[in-house]
């Protein structure tokens, strides 16, 4: 019989791409859950079906049931508030929702496993934001080293790190554990950079927009990588990942937002001129955040395809309507 695969938080950004790399790689049926109940299709990924349900993470008993019911023999643990910036704006329903959520979870893994065994393969995402300002010389960052949370996303997903550390460890649960560095691609939403800059470029290109773009920090360093390649890092360590280890994924090839910044303009033809927006200023943001990733290439043969120029490339078309971007799950 096929396996399933469950991927909580699935309607999001990264689950489509998710969805079809679970078939792809894992052979698997995937079952995927969504938050908001009139949302009645997930993003449309080429080819690719999916069942989805509503879910609540919030809701402890609606987790428990859905996991006893489905019995997945993967899970993938998505859903989050997953926005920094948001963070700042609405601490409460972070915390509720990447702390309480993850708990949720957890504590059905715990009661079925008590009940009768079950014990799946999962996949918990975190962040490299959860490591805040690197203390070491060269700003790369390995799994030892330690976190320093700086916004309360970060701070929730050290919490969640913490927690499935400790309940793989006390009830021998098979939890893997990610810090997934920056991501972006075609359909990612404009509350993040890349999309953010695509967005404003194309209404720029249409006229809809004054011929000014409007950026945040422009010096901070972070780690792209396509959301194509992330999600074939997901699928190979929830089969080779070791039990209550965590795993960092990334390029460790970081760029500045102002470089990135340079590429979107370059790869449009109209003269663009660039302004500092105040709001788009965080009360604090991480400089570089660099990771060294010999640990999930140390277990798997994972390595990203996909160049940061390909992916604005990809991440312009879909902004533009051309649609002329990679198949998913190539
Ligand atoms: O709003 P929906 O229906 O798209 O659901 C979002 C889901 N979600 C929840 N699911 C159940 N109960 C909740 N209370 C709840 N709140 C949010 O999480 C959506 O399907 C998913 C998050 O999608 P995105 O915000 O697009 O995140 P993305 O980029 O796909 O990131 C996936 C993971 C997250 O854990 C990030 O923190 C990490 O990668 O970077
Ligand atoms: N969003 C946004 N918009 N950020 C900007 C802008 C802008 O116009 N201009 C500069 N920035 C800077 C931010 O200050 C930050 O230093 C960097 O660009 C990246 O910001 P985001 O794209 O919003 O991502 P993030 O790093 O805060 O968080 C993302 O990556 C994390 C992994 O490091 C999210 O996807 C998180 O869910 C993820 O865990």
């Amino acid at each position: 019989m096929k396996k399933k695969a469950l991927i909580i938080g699935a309607a999001g950004f990264v689950g489509p791409y998710l969805a079809a790399a679970c078939q792809k790689n894992l052979d698997a049926d995937v079952i995927g859950t969504k938050l908001e109940r009139e949302k009645l299709e997930m993003n449309a990924v080429e080819g690719h079906r999916t069942e989805v349900l509503n879910l609540d993470i919030m809701d402890g008993k609606a987790v428990l049931d859905l996991l006893d019911e489905t019995r997945p023999q993967y899970i993938f643990h998505l859903a989050a508030q997953s926005s920094v910036a948001y963070s700042w704006k609405n601490p409460e329903l972070t915390v509720d929702v990447n702390v309480k959520g993850a708990l949720h979870l957890l504590e059905a893994l715990r009661t079925l496993q008590e009940k009768d065994g079950y014990n799946p393969q999962v996949l918990i995402v975190g962040s490299s934001e959860e490591y805040g300002r690197p203390q070491t010389e060269d700003g790369r960052i390995d799994e030892n080293h330690p976190v320093h949370p700086v916004n309360i996303y970060a701070a929730t997903k050290v919490c969640q790190n913490m927690l499935a550390t400790i309940y793989a460890e006390a009830y021998g649960l098979n939890l893997v554990m990610t810090r997934s560095f920056n991501h972006i691609g075609p359909g990612q939403a404009p509350l993040f950079v890349v999309a953010d800059f695509c967005q404003q470029v194309t209404k720029i290109e249409r006229g809809e927009q004054e011929p000014i773009i409007r950026v945040g920090n422009l010096s901070a360093k972070r780690d792209f990588t396509d959301v194509r390649d992330v999600v074939n890092a997901y699928t190979a360590l929830i089969e080779k990942g070791e039990r209550g280890e965590t795993y960092n994924i990334g390029t460790g090839n970081p760029h500045a937002i102002g470089e990135i910044l340079d590429e979107v303009v370059a790869q449009s033809n109209v003269e663009i001129k660039v302004e500092v927006d105040p709001r788009k200023l965080r009360p604090v943001d991480v400089p570089i955040i660099e990771p060294n990733t010999e640990k999930v290439r140390l277990i798997t043969s994972w390595q990203p395809r996909i160049n940061t120029t390909e992916t604005i490339g990809d991440m312009l078309a879909k902004w533009r309507g051309l649609e002329k971007f990679h198949k998913v799950g190539c």
